[in-house]
Formats: C-alpha cells, sequence, structure tokens
C-alpha cells in the first residue's frame, strides 16, 4: 500500500517540494516527529497541500479496502498531526506522513486483547464456551480445528461441538479434523437441533472436566432471521463466555458490515480474519476492528494447523505498508 500512496504523494507534488529554508540553529522544543520543528525557520505544511495529500491518500486506503468511516479516522488523525506544521530543512516528507499514517493506523489496530489461554485456564467451573460465527464459507470450520490444535498444544483440553448440522458434509469435515487431531468431536444427526449439540458438548466438557468447548455453526448471513434466530438460541442454551466472528479478509468491505451486523445481532467479543495469507491488503481486518470496536484475536494465513497467528497490530501494519505490493 505505501508504494502506491508514496507515488500518489509524488503525483500531487506532496509537500517535498516546498522550498528549502535556511536550517534552524538549533530546534527548541522537543516534537513528536523528528521532520517538523517549532522553531520558526521551515517551511509550513500547507492546509491546502495537505488536503490534497489526503485526498490521494484516501484513494489508496480506498482500494485497500479500508471502510470510509476509518479513513475519516485516519484523515481527522493526519490533519491533527500534520496541518500547520513547520518542517525542517531537507525534511523527509514522505516519511512523516507515512509515519503518522502508521501511528493512525496503529492506534485503531491496538485494542485490549484477550489472552485466550490463560483465561481459559483461569475460568470457573469448568468449560469455557467459545462460540464461531460468521457468514458462509469464511473458515469457521477450519479455524476451530487450528485453535483446537493450537490449545491442545498448549495442554488444555478441548472438546469440538458439530453445530453445523446444516451443510451436507459439515460434521464429516469436523469429523476428519478431530481425527487427525486427536480430539473429540460431539454431533448428532445432520438437521438436529445444533443449540442440543452445543449443549451435549458442554455436559461432555464438565462430566471429562474439560477446559474448553469449541462450538461450530453453520454459516449464515445476517439478512436470514430464521438463522440468525438459530444462532441467537444456541447463545441461550449454551450462554457462551465469548463469541467469536469469523471473517473472510478477501471479501473486502463486506466483512466490516457482516462484522457489524453480527456484533449487534449476536453480540460478538472478538474477531478473528481468515485468508490473510492471499490477501494483500489487509484493509477489512482493519476496518472491522475499528467498526466493531473489538479485538482480533487472531489471524488465518494459510490451510494448515499451523496457519493461525496470535493477532500482532504491527504484524499487518507491516504488510499494510509493504513496498513493493501493488494493495
Ligand atoms: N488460504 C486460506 N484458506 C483458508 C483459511 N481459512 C480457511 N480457509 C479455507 O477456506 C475454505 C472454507 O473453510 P471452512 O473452514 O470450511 O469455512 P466455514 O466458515 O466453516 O464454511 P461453512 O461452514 O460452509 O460456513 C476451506 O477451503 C479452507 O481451507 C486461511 O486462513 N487461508
Ligand atoms: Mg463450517
Amino acid at each position: 500500500m505505501w508504494a502506491a500512496i508514496r507515488a500518489r504523494l509524488r503525483r500531487s507534488g506532496g509537500a517535498s517540494e516546498a522550498p528549502p529554508t535556511p536550517r534552524p540553529p538549533s530546534s527548541p522544543g522537543a516534537v513528536s516527529d523528528p521532520a517538523f520543528t517549532e522553531g520558526v525557520f521551515g517551511s509550513r505544511l500547507e492546509e491546502a497541500k495537505l488536503d490534497e495529500v489526503l485526498d490521494e491518500l484516501e484513494i489508496v486506503l480506498l482500494q485497500s479496502d479500508v471502510a470510509v468511516p476509518v479513513i475519516e479516522k485516519v484523515r481527522e488523525d493526519l490533519k491533527k498531526e500534520l496541518a500547520g506544521r513547520r518542517l525542517k530543512w531537507g525534511a523527509d516528507v514522505e516519511a512523516a506522513v507515512q509515519r503518522a499514517l502508521q501511528a493512525s493506523v496503529h492506534s485503531i489496530l491496538d485494542r485490549p486483547g484477550i489472552d485466550l489461554a490463560a483465561t481459559i485456564r483461569a475460568h470457573q467451573p469448568k468449560p469455557y464456551i467459545i462460540l464461531f460465527v460468521g457468514v458462509n464459507g469464511t473458515g469457521k470450520t477450519t479455524t476451530i480445528a487450528k485453535l483446537a490444535g493450537w490449545m491442545r498444544d498448549q495442554g488444555i483440553h478441548v472438546v469440538i461441538a458439530a453445530g453445523d448440522t446444516f451443510r451436507a458434509g459439515a460434521i464429516e469435515q469436523l469429523l476428519v479434523h478431530g481425527e487427525r487431531l486427536g480430539i473429540r468431536v460431539i454431533r448428532q444427526q445432520e438437521g438436529s437441533d445444533p443449540a442440543a449439540v452445543a449443549y451435549d458438548a458442554v455436559e461432555h466438557a464438565r462430566a471429562k472436566k474439560l477446559d474448553v468447548v469449541l462450538v461450530d455453526t453453520a454459516g449464515r448471513q445476517h439478512t436470514n432471521e430464521n438463522l440468525i434466530a438459530e444462532a441467537q438460541k444456541i447463545r441461550r442454551v449454551v450462554q457462551p463466555q465469548l463469541t467469536l466472528f469469523v471473517g473472510d479478509a478477501l471479501s473486502g468491505n463486506d466483512v466490516t458490515e457482516q462484522a457489524r451486523m453480527f456484533k449487534k445481532m449476536l453480540g460478538v467479543d472478538g474477531l478473528i480474519l481468515t485468508k490473510l495469507d492471499a490477501d494483500a491488503k489487509g484493509g477489512a481486518a482493519l476496518s472491522a476492528t475499528f467498526v466493531t470496536k473489538k479485538p482480533i484475536l487472531f489471524v488465518g494465513t494459510g490451510q494448515g494447523y499451523g496457519d493461525l497467528r496470535p493477532f500482532d497490530p504491527d504484524w499487518l501494519i507491516e504488510r499494510l505498508f509493504a513496498e513493493g505490493t501493488a494493495g
């Protein structure tokens, strides 16, 4: 993304064509960015010029699947940080804009997360129940399998509830994962009540003193009232400690709206964004966490069990601003 931004800054002239001014003897007072000075020397970053730069930036952000409310916030941050500031002689304006932009993005991404392993271990009475929701094909089932493996490796005892009784083959898909991972999958017949399956799994975990129940659900659109009501019933019956929205980063701005609606209807506590291996942009992740005000807990980066990473804002920022990526 940064390469595209820089190209646009150059096209607009950015602020880098500001005439050189005498180097100030020293810069009194500390400023947050090394490109700026609070001294009387240096050229001012004109408001009109800054607006031009921000317009260019806006286009790149839109192309990177960053949602409008996020862009507005970024604009506001950058204006506050850059407008009317005096540039030091020879300062690298592009670098200053990039630093301001990264700081703004970082503030959006850096929400207090949840230390899942510690939370599960500390939770009493057992089990800790996690419900996974999202639209069709976003990676819920795969993510559950990855997480189950990750938890097992940390000595956490897991059971999975095959709560997608709707899609043909969904139960079988989980059973295959369970077998490979050596993790028990609780299931009923296809077409049975998912709330009952989840309840069975919780009872099983209680009896066996297991730490955590991961409840898979069928993919559903937030516009499908029956399926949303079904998910609400699962919530009422098992009262999960955590409801996680699983969104596909490749679906761009749609994922932001989905996350917002799922949060409204099902009370989402955190986000998992999948397929970030294929998404050079990552703007969807930024937008979803901004709009829901919920943390991203994990990101999916492939189809293998190991392709799940605890979310790190710096990792995403690095991807967003990587040189040489078209996004
Ligand atoms: N590249 C990539 N593919 C992924 C990732 N996560 C899931 N997938 C793939 O996405 C496809 C759908 O994954 P599922 O886990 O079945 O998705 P789901 O949300 O359970 O789908 P439904 O149950 O039909 O709603 C599969 O082919 C997965 O291998 C990821 O992080 N990266
Ligand atoms: Mg599934």
